[in-house]
């Protein structure tokens, strides 16, 4: 089954947005397997966004991201690394169409909220960098025993 890595970024622990973008994800029909909140080191983020290093916003973006605690996650389901993408919205909040996490409530490239892989590889890359395979839990979601 398809997995993507979801973090919320500084700014939307601050903002208080955990429980709507985790809800955005639940009500979608994905599958929550991993979860945590953590501090960032400056070598995970370096890591993270190793395919960044020597751009311009670099150094920035390490520092906001170092910056206060992160909600880490990786969510299940088909289609889910794209359809996340979707969900997230453009880099910049500003162009980023309404209905997206970016559109509805981040107007700077720089705090823009929510990260998503955004491919496969890249999905399979960060699981790994973020999480232990014995914190993912796979789990089957069964509605029905819990309305009986
Ligand atoms: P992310 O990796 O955080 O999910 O964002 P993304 O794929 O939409 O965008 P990406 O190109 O991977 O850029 C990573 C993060 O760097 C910051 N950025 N700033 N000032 C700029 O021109 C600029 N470009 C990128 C953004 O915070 C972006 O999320
Ligand atoms: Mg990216």
């Amino acid at each position: 089954m398809e997995r993507t890595f979801i973090a919320i970024k500084p700014d939307g622990v601050q903002r208080r947005l955990v429980g709507e973008v985790i809800s955005r994800f639940e009500e979608k029909g994905f599958t929550l397997v991993g979860l945590k909140l953590m501090s960032v080191s400056r070598e995970l983020a370096e890591s993270h966004y190793e395919v960044h290093k020597g751009k311009p916003f670099f150094d920035g973006l390490m520092k906001f991201i170092t910056s206060g605690p992160v909600v880490a996650m990786v969510w299940e389901g088909d289609g889910v690394v794209a359809a996340a993408r979707k969900m997230i919205g453009a880099t910049n909040p500003l162009t980023a169409e309404p209905g997206t996490i970016r559109g509805d409530y981040a107007v700077s490239v720089g705090r823009n909220l929510i990260h998503g892989s955004d491919a496969i590889e890249t999905a399979n890359r960060e699981i790994s960098l973020w999480f232990k395979e014995e914190d993912l839990i796979a789990w089957e979601p069964s509605i029905m025993s819990w309305l009986v």
